[in-house]
């Protein structure tokens, strides 16, 4: 992409309303804009970024085994009646009527609907385990919609929700998302840690949700520090074995890590030593439950079983919060100048500042790596607008593109350009195709 020929408006001055960084760069990068409270325009980076997090998200849970569908987005009350739901949720539903008088909602979940897909179409236990998944937005009218897409009131939620037959492969089903969502995270270069929470309104009482570590995360939180030194890395996992999903939910939750709703100081002093309990905040960037039979029984989703007598499924859902998880990511990646991207989620994957506009050989030399990257399928940003220097290197600080290539005469003179790096700020001459070879080496 042409920086001339993009639509990346960025802002020199810092909103007043942005009190966190991740809500600040988002605003100042032009990734969003505010339509109104808690509810955004995804600008053209900033729905690069949603997207390659979507992509993740989708890569994962197809290998481990769960399906892709699209619910919509409103839903009918009828269903929520069933549950018992309707009632219960409160004024964070976003309830809608239609020409004809029919209760409409802004679905800020899917137990109901998908429930009622199963029990359509599922009627033996033959058919289980069954594991189906969408990436959909959903709206909560928060009380208090803040720092941006954190907390919106539109919001994207991968949603996932497994049927199986007996609470024993419930629970697997529980502990396969565990695993799958540690590899999620560990690919957008963020440490979640499982931790014990409430369920709150989606019920169960078996759910552990996933928290980065930010000072400006909104929840509480108490957990042993060894927990921080656990790391998924590149194993191999075969998302059918009960006791290898087992074994590392195992090792990933046997420590004290609560959120505070679940704390219990007696129970952390019995657990941890003085030494290494820490007290802390996160941000909530997933979340999984098991409730067994709480939408099956009401709803009559049930299976023949092997005897031929129907039984309720045992289900559970499994959520990821795909748009707050830029905002994470932000908050656990930047700087005073701007943004530093994870390699895995970048918008474009390096930036080529041209010192020169309208010199022939820094035209061409960027054109050439322009070109070179782009046969690799790579997406370079190409910054070919008639700026000064200093104004071309604060946008890319500030949209934190990992690499940048930086031409100009005085280093063509010499055969060489300028690869920099935008955690490190680290800076080497070499020649183009050098520069080339590594990124390539770096991303493919
Ligand atoms: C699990 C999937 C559920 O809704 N039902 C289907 C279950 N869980 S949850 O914890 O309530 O939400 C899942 C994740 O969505 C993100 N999230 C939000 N993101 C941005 N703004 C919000 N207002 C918001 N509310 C929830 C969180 O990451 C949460 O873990």
């Amino acid at each position: 992409m042409r920086l001339s020929r993009y639509f990346l408006p960025v802002l020199k001055e810092t909103p007043s309303e942005a009190q966190i960084a991740s809500h600040r760069l988002m605003l100042r990068a032009g990734m969003i804009k505010q339509s109104s409270a808690g509810i955004y325009s995804w600008l053209p980076m900033g729905f690069k970024v949603l997207r390659k997090l979507e992509n993740i998200v989708h890569e994962e849970q197809v290998r481990a085994g769960h399906i892709p569908m699209l619910m919509p987005t409103l839903q009918s009350a009828d269903l929520w009646r069933e549950s018992g739901r309707y009632d219960a949720y409160g004024p964070e539903m976003l309830r809608i009527r239609d020409r004809q008088d029919r209760d409409l909602l802004y679905g800020p979940t899917n137990e109901e609907l998908i429930t009622d897909i199963f029990r359509s179409h599922v009627g033996s236990y033959r058919d289980l385990p069954l594991t189906l998944y969408h990436v959909q937005w959903k709206f909560r009218d928060e009380i208090r919609p803040r720092f941006g897409v954190m907390r919106g009131r539109e919001f994207l939620m991968k949603d996932g929700y497994n049927f199986d037959l007996t609470k024993e492969d419930a629970l697997h089903a529980y502990n396969r998302h565990l695993v799958s969502y540690l590899r999620t995270y560990e690919r957008m270069s963020l440490q979640a840690i499982p931790m014990r929470a409430e369920s709150g309104p989606i019920g169960g009482d078996n759910t552990h949700e996933f928290l980065v570590l930010a000072e400006t995360g909104e929840s509480g939180v108490f957990y042993d520090s060894e927990i921080t030194d656990l790391r998924f890395g590149d194993r191999e996992i075969d998302y059918d074995s009960v006791e290898q999903c087992a074994d590392i939910l195992e090792e990933f939750t046997s420590r004290y890590a609560r959120t505070d709703d679940m704390h219990d100081q007696a129970a952390f002093e019995a657990q941890v030593p003085e030494d290494r309990r820490r007290e802390a905040r996160g941000i909530e960037v997933g979340q999984i439950f098991y409730f067994g039979t709480k939408y099956s029984e009401p709803m009559g989703a049930t299976v023949q079983g092997p005897d031929g007598k129907p039984v309720p499924v045992h289900m559970g859902s499994h959520g990821i919060g795909v748009s707050r998880l830029i905002g994470a990511i932000i908050e656990a990646s930047h700087d005073d100048k701007g943004i530093i991207w994870p390699e895995g989620v970048t918008p474009f994957h390096a930036g080529i500042v041209n010192l020169k506009q309208g010199d022939s050989e820094a035209d061409a030399a960027c054109e050439a790596l322009y070109a070179a990257l782009t046969a690799l399928g790579l997406e370079p940003l190409y910054d070919d607008r008639d700026e000064r220097a200093g104004g071309k290197f604060a946008t890319m600080d500030l949209i934190g593109l990992p690499w940048r290539i930086t031409v100009g005469p005085r280093g063509l003179k010499n055969g060489v350009v300028e690869l920099t790096s935008r955690r490190t700020g680290e800076s080497e001459e070499l020649p183009p195709e050098q520069a080339v070879e590594r990124l390539a080496k770096i991303y493919l």
